[in-house]
């Protein structure tokens, strides 16, 4: 702990109200950071296309699972968007999340909502009911993809 204030800000949760940037140690940590959540939610959410696509055996307690790991990392998702961070490569963050901010985060809100849709469709035990919440998870997230992401 490198100082009482940090350590207290810990103990009393107040570390999630720190502008985002002085969380992470460097800038690309925080490209790191969202780059590894992105990851495990494209994992967890490709298990789940997987069912829907019938690449897999439906099983509908493993869709809940993936559903309420893909739920967790959308969660996380907005913490690594610091300022300063935007990448040039393929695939990496453009400079349009800081210049249409507010755009940004409606876009993120819509997906973290689809995807709360998806788990509780997950726990309906019917695998048409999950194909649906998964078309339009996948779209809420292509949306900000094709706006936010270089192409
Ligand atoms: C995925 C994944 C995405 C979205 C997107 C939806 O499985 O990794 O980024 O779905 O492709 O169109």
């Amino acid at each position: 702990m490198k100082t009482p204030a940090l350590a207290l800000a810990l103990v009393t949760g107040l570390a999630a109200a720190l502008p985002a940037a002085a969380q992470f140690q460097k800038p690309e940590d925080a490209t790191k950071y969202r780059q590894s959540t992105m990851f495990v939610m494209a994992n967890h959410f490709g298990r789940i296309g997987a069912m829907v696509n019938n690449r897999a055996p439906y099983d509908a307690a493993a869709a809940t699972a993936n559903a309420e790991l893909v739920v967790t990392m959308s969660r996380l998702h907005p913490t690594g968007f610091v300022e300063g961070t935007a990448g040039t490569q393929k695939g990496q963050a453009n400079a349009a999340i800081w210049t249409k901010r507010a755009e940004f985060d409606t876009g993120m809100k819509a997906m973290q909502d689809e995807v709360g849709k998806l788990l509780t469709a997950s726990r309906a035990n019917n695998l048409d009911t999950l194909k649906a919440a998964f078309g339009e998870a996948a779209k809420a997230c292509k949306a900000c993809h094709d706006k936010f992401r270089n192409q």
